[in-house]
This record gives C-alpha cells, structure tokens and sequence, in this order.
C-alpha cells in the first residue's frame, strides 16, 4: 500500500496509433476531423510520429509507457448489426450499405488515450489505490466501441487489485457521457490536490453550445468522483464554455492544459472563467499560477485551429515543465508568441518543444490527446503487468514492429480489403507479444 506522502512519478501512457488510422470525418463538432475527412491517411507516418514524441520524454527523463491500439475493423461490432457470412462478406456489405459505417467500425481513435480513462492517484484517494474509470464515451458511435477493450487491456495492466482499481465504464447513456481525462485536470500545491472536471452539459442547465454537442455529462463527472473515492474538497467541476464548444473544443482540453501548480487556459475555456480562476486561487493558493489567453491575445478560432493548449506539460526532475507544443501553434505568429509568453513566466515552464503529430492533427488530436497520465509510486510501477514502459529496447522493438506492418496509405476504401484486417490482427498478435500482454484482443480469444 501507498504511504499518503510517497513520490509520485508521472507516466505518460501513450495511445500507439493504430494500423487503420484514417480520416473520415466522424467528430462532430471536432473541426479538423470534419475539414480532413476523406484526406489519404498514413497509418505508418501516424505511428512512428507518435513514437518519436513518446522517445522525446524519455529523453527529458520522464515517464513514459504505452497502450495498445485496439483491433479494427471491428467484427464483432459488425456482426451485432445483423452483417452476417465470412468476415470479408460482412466488410463488403457494411461498406455498399454504408462506407461512414465501416469507417467507424475502423476508426484508430484509441490512438487518443486521454479519452481512455479517467485516472486518480493512489495519494488522493480515501482507499490509497490508483483508481481508473475507461470512459464510455458513448457520444461518438466510433469512440463507444472503445471501452470494452480498453477495459481488458487496462485490468490485464493494473491487475494487481491492492494497489490498483479498474472500475466497469459508465453506463452508456447520453446523461453519462464520458470522456475520460481529457475533461480533467489535476493541479497541485503543497496545501492540497484538486481535481478539476470539465463538464458539458447537465439537466436543467440552459446554458449550451447551439451548434456542436457538449459530450461531458456532469453526472458522469460526478460518478468518477464518488467511484475514485475523492474527498469532496478534492474536486471542483466547472462547466465549459459553450462559446469554446461551438467554436470547436469539444473536450477541455482542448482550451486549457495544467500540471502541478501551473494551468493555461483560453478565456472561453470555461463559463465565467473570471470566477472559475478565484475558485482555483482560493482552494489551491499562492503557488497556483494561471495563464489566461484572452480573446484578444490569442483568438478562439486560432487556439482551436493550432491546439496551443492542447499542449503535453511534462514534468521534468527539477519541478519545472517541458511544454510539447505542435507544430503548427509554432507555424502561426499569436499562437507562438502566446508560448513564448508562457515561457517567460517565471518558475514553470523552462522549455516548450514543438513536435510534429500533424498525422493526428488532422483529426483533431494534439500532444495531450495522445496520452493518458498515471501517476504511480516506484512500488506502484513495480506491480504494472506487462511490458509496457518505454525503454530504448521497447522504442526500437516498436519502431520495428510499425515499420514492419503498417500501411503508409490508406483511404476508406482499403477498409473492405480483408487482407487489411489480416494484416491488423498479425500485428496486433505480435504486439501484444512484444508488450507481453497475452490474449486481450477478441480474434485471440476465439
Ligand atoms: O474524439 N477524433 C477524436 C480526437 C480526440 C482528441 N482528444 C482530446 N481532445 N483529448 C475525437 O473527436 C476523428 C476520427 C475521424 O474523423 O476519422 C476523431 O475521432
């Protein structure tokens, strides 16, 4: 068990883009998803972006892992629709009833494992165990088929129930809608830890986006805490802004990004963020700092468009933070110069790295979207199954791995090719050789 005040290391647990990767336009109300749909996706190029920013941290000396992608196209999600025969007759029938179909039963979006989970360290729970909810996330057809693999994949990694919890997802329905971390943030100063949970929209509240929907559920938010065992004080849920959902952030994360004592947000990240900002200064105290872009500083429509905020904040030895920033907030003036700004906070961040994840942009997914982060004591780790933290030795096993199987094209179309879904399984199979994660995916387990 956890000593309350044991050392916490942050683990970056990284989605591996998956060998389906592609862009299809399913996001409603995620802008680059729908303005790149039917653009030629590069599984390969996606990949071996994703380990090169993930060989990044562990070249700034922080923690890094990895989670599998999960198995696509979806068969068994196929089949409970009525598409029956030989898995290549039901991949050509999905695709002449409906090509958006089949894309959703292929979608890699696990690839974005801030929407795994959410995620509560041992430390601030009332139980002492790390605690982890899969989201459901139950607003995007694509993204629901996610939870029961990531499910399996993440009791198989935190098996070890003393120290580790792996609740059932939320129940699938539009008043529990949850995305996982990418509506939370955890902050912390020596007076406490809070929980901050971003939510979209909950009975009787008027105020919502008009345009795109609100996919956090505030109930949903409400159910991680009671399930994570957080202490009331331990939390503040605050609403978005529904200026910044229709504008296009559809998760928080989107339009704020905080770690430790340091948050940057946009002004339209949340509804009167005036006031969410005195509530975080009145719990957390003076070593609270917060960034606010305003409108003027930084516009929304660019702050969506370049995903400044949707940067990774890496935690480096020394307490200060490596911002990993795309490349694109680096490729437009207010956009980097609104980094620069953060940089010359004193006391934060003390380097902002610009990575290229354009093959993950496209569809709406930036630094912070590719990873789920677990804080975990050295004892904690040590009870982590399988193989999956991020070495020299994993990283070229890895690089190999997608260099030997993936595809560098790859248009809706290919979906219907069975020799894809082949090649995806042998793949898979080796993977979870490689990760030593046993049977997890269903073509596995018969
Ligand atoms: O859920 N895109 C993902 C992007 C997730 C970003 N995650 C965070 N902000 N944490 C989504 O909208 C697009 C797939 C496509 O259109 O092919 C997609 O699912």
């Amino acid at each position: 068990m956890v000593h309350p005040r044991a050392r916490l290391t942050e683990y970056a647990f990284d989605g591996l883009v998956g060998p389906t990767h592609h862009y299809a336009g399913l996001s409603s109300g995620n802008l680059a998803s729908t303005e790149h749909a039917g653009e030629i996706g590069n599984p390969r190029a996606a990949a071996l972006q994703g380990l090169a920013k993930m060989r990044l941290v562990r070249g700034l000396g922080a923690g890094q892992a990895v989670l599998p992608p999960h198995e696509r196209p979806n068969l068994r999600f196929l089949r409970q629709l009525g598409f029956t025969g030989s898995d290549a007759d039901v991949l050509s029938a999905v695709h002449k009833y409906e090509p958006g179909l089949l894309s959703a039963a292929s979608s890699a979006s696990a690839m974005w494992a801030a929407n795994a989970a959410s995620v509560t360290p041992s430390v601030d729970a009332e139980d002492q165990r790390t605690h982890f909810t899969p989201a459901n996330l139950s607003s995007m057809l694509h993204r629901s088929l996610e939870a029961p693999t990531t499910t399996r994949i993440l009791r198989t990694l935190f098996a070890d129930s003393e120290r580790f919890v792996v609740h059932d997802a939320l129940p699938m329905h539009s008043g529990y809608s949850d995305e996982g971390a990418a509506n939370h943030t955890r902050l912390v100063t020596s007076r406490t830890a809070l929980h901050v949970f971003g939510w979209g929209r909950a009975p009787g509240v008027t105020l919502a986006p008009r345009k795109f929907p609100a996919r956090q559920a505030r109930a949903a938010s409400e159910a991680v805490i009671r399930l994570h065992r957080l202490p009331a004080e331990g939390a503040l849920l605050w609403q978005q802004s529904p200026t910044g959902i229709d504008a296009g952030a559809f998760h928080s994360d989107v339009l704020a990004v905080g770690s430790g004592s340091f948050l940057m947000l946009h002004e339209h990240a949340f509804v009167d963020g005036a006031a969410f900002v005195r509530e975080l200064e009145a719990r957390l105290g003076d070593e609270l700092c917060v960034l606010v872009a305003s409108e003027d500083e930084l516009p929304l429509a660019e702050a969506v468009a370049r995903y400044p905020f949707n940067s990774e904040l890496v935690p480096l030895a020394n307490g200060r933070l490596a911002l990993l920033a795309p490349r694109e907030s680096e490729e437009q003036p207010v956009t980097k110069a609104f980094l620069e700004r953060v940089l010359a906070e004193p006391n934060a961040v003390e380097q902002v790295v610009y990575v290229d994840v354009n093959d993950s942009m496209r569809n709406g997914g930036g630094p912070a979207c590719l990873r789920l982060r677990v804080q975990l004591s050295d004892d904690e780790r040590a009870h982590v199954a399988g193989r999956v933290f991020f070495d020299a030795e994993l990283d070229a096993a890895l690089d190999a791995w997608v260099r030997r199987f993936y595809r560098d094209r790859l248009l809706q179309a290919d979906l219907l090719d069975p020799k894809l879904l082949v090649e995806g399984r042998q793949a898979l199979d080796e993977l979870t050789t490689l990760l030593e994660l046993g049977s997890i995916y269903d073509f596995q387990r018969g």
